[in-house]
């Protein structure tokens, strides 16, 4: 049996992730796949419940902390990826470590330290990286109250995004990172990732997932 397909959507917020994995994840299943949606933050779990108390600013925590937090929510995901993976499931996950990086170097975390956590997790067999330029993002509704919702950091997390672009692409390949417009309707970005996404999915032949 062939092993599923690990496919992430990352990008700043408002460049319409969580719209796009549904559609992905529901376009899958009716075309013949077997696929699921794998959300991080996952604030569903005992570690994800911490890491929503901060967003939502009510608790503090120090950078390192919390970034620590980010990278260990998704470790205990990580065995249930690998088992999915390996029995076909093919899934989609709305944002991944390359948030954990970006948005952590934004606040002047040092490279290294931010990328060594998630050392070792699932490597995704594409990455989708969303793009909307920021007057784009503000017609889709004002930044909101959680942490992180302001132009100053959006921008910060866009640079350090394109450091996490070419570290995924020197150490694992062009074509396991590729950015994507989203600007337009949801239709048309729709369409750009499923033309990407089926290239992608006729390329994972060999049986083992690799690792970040
Ligand atoms: N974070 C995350 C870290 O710091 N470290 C980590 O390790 C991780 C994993 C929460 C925060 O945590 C940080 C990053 C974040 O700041 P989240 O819960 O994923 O992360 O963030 P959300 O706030 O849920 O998601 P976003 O704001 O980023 O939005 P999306 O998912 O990009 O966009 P979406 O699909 O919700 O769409 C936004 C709006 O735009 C509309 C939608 O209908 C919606 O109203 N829209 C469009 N409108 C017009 N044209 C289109 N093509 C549209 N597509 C969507
Ligand atoms: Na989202």
């Amino acid at each position: 049996m062939a092993r599923g397909a690990f496919i992430v959507l990352e990008g700043l917020d408002r460049s319409g992730k969580s719209t796009q994995v549904a559609k992905l994840v529901d376009r899958l299943n009716q075309t013949g796949h077997k696929a699921r949606l794998q959300k991080f933050p996952d604030r569903t779990t005992a570690i994800g419940k911490m890491i929503d108390a901060y967003l939502q600013s009510q608790a503090e925590l120090d950078d390192r902390a919390i970034h620590l937090l980010f990278s260990a929510n998704r470790w205990e995901c990580a065995e249930a990826i690998k088992r999915d993976l390996a029995n076909g499931m093919t899934i989609v996950a709305d944002r991944y470590a390359f948030s954990g990086i970006a948005f952590s170097a934004a606040k002047g975390l040092p490279f290294t330290f931010c990328l060594n956590p998630d050392a070792g997790l699932p490597l995704p067999d594409l990455t989708l990286y969303l793009t909307v330029p920021p007057e784009v993002a503000s017609t889709r509704g004002a930044y909101g109250v959680e942490r992180y919702e302001n132009l100053d950091m959006q921008t910060r997390t866009r640079e350090q995004f394109a450091a996490v672009a070419r570290e995924v692409q020197a150490r694992h390949g062009e074509d396991r990172w590729v950015q994507v417009s989203a600007v337009g309707t949801i239709d048309e970005v729709e369409a750009r990732i499923w033309e990407l996404v089926d290239g992608a999915l006729r390329r994972v032949d060999e049986t083992r997932v690799g690792e970040l």
